[in-house]
């Protein structure tokens, strides 16, 4: 059994749309904790990371929205990420958008100098300010943590690049834009878009993924699941939801593969917003994936 620390991050300034700052309580209202002590793991909840009002002048000398505020919140959890391992837990991290990758992933480059990656979204996340179509920072991450961006966001908590491109696999992907394209097709970077999922089925794109990432020689891997990897209809909670998307099936079958395989040493689960959702439901399938993650069993 684990020890797992929980984070909270209730950042809301990487996108446009309010409400996902309140994902954390979302999550933890719909019980979080209490799944994973049933399981039988030891939970600490280490409360939220303070995160900044959205700035109402912005910086003219950039597009990137509230880049000062999403980088102080994202060294703030780097900071907390870093020394929950140093302290021997699993971290768990609750989002918020999904700019806080940044600070989750350079928190964990301190521990770890070959990181793989999971990244389960509709979305790339490989955006520049150059390439962005949105100025949105959550659609930046992945680029940022392989040292592509602006330096204010590839200096935080630490050298930049904090990862590899060869050590990442991309899930669920349906909507790229062209500068993310060209980044995955430069780099290299592994991605199962949804034809993938369709054609091979999810066993095999998770199978293919866990040897990949074995034959890596990594010595951690990160999962970032961002909600809206799954179909609208199940996660109608997230600020851009994208059609055609991984079922609640599909994406317990995964976590159940992650489980077996051993290989997550952390997560994080991100983009729930409550104000978008329906009776909680996209809390509640979060929580139900984690269950899965930390290996809920039904027999
Ligand atoms: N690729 C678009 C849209 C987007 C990225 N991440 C989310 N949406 N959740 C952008 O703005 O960079
Ligand atoms: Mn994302
Ligand atoms: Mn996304």
């Amino acid at each position: 059994m684990k020890s797992i620390s929980l984070i909270g991050v209730p950042m809301d300034l990487g996108q446009m749309r309010r409400g996902v700052d309140m994902g954390p309580s979302a999550i933890r209202y719909a019980g979080v904790v209490e799944r994973l002590e049933n399981i039988g793991h030891t939970v600490r909840d280490r409360g939220d990371v303070l995160i900044e009002a959205a700035e109402r002048v912005q910086d003219p000398s950039t597009n990137l929205r509230n880049l000062k505020a999403v980088a102080k919140g994202n060294t703030e959890l780097a900071i907390t990420v870093d020394k929950v391992i140093t302290e021997g837990d699993f971290p768990l991290v609750l989002g918020g958008d999904h700019s806080i990758a940044m600070g989750t992933i350079a928190g964990l480059a301190r521990h770890y100098s070959n990181l793989g990656i999971i990244w389960y979204d509709a979305h790339g996340d490989l955006n520049t300010g150059e390439t962005s179509p949105s100025g949105n920072i959550h659609g930046m991450p992945l680029a940022v943590s392989l040292g592509i961006g602006h330096p204010t966001l590839t200096s935080i908590h630490g050298d930049s690049p904090k990862i590899k491109p060869e050590n990442i696999v991309i899930i669920g992907a349906r909507s790229l834009d062209e500068g993310e394209r060209t980044l995955i097709k430069e780099k290299g970077i592994k991605v199962y878009t949804m034809h993938e999922v369709d054609r091979l089925g999810m066993t095999q794109v998770m199978d293919e993924t866990i040897s990949y990432l074995k034959e890596k020689n990594l010595d951690g891997v990160h999962l970032s699941l961002d909600l809206d990897a799954l179909d609208p209809q199940e996660a109608p909670g997230v600020g851009t939801p994208v059609p055609g998307g991984a079922t609640y099936r599909e994406s317990h079958l995964a976590m159940e593969m992650l489980e077996e395989s051993k290989l997550i040493t952390s997560a994080e689960f991100v983009e729930v917003n409550p104000i978008l959702d329906e009776k909680n439901k996209t809390a509640a399938t979060a929580v139900a994936l984690i269950g899965s993650l930390f290996g809920e069993k039904l027999l």
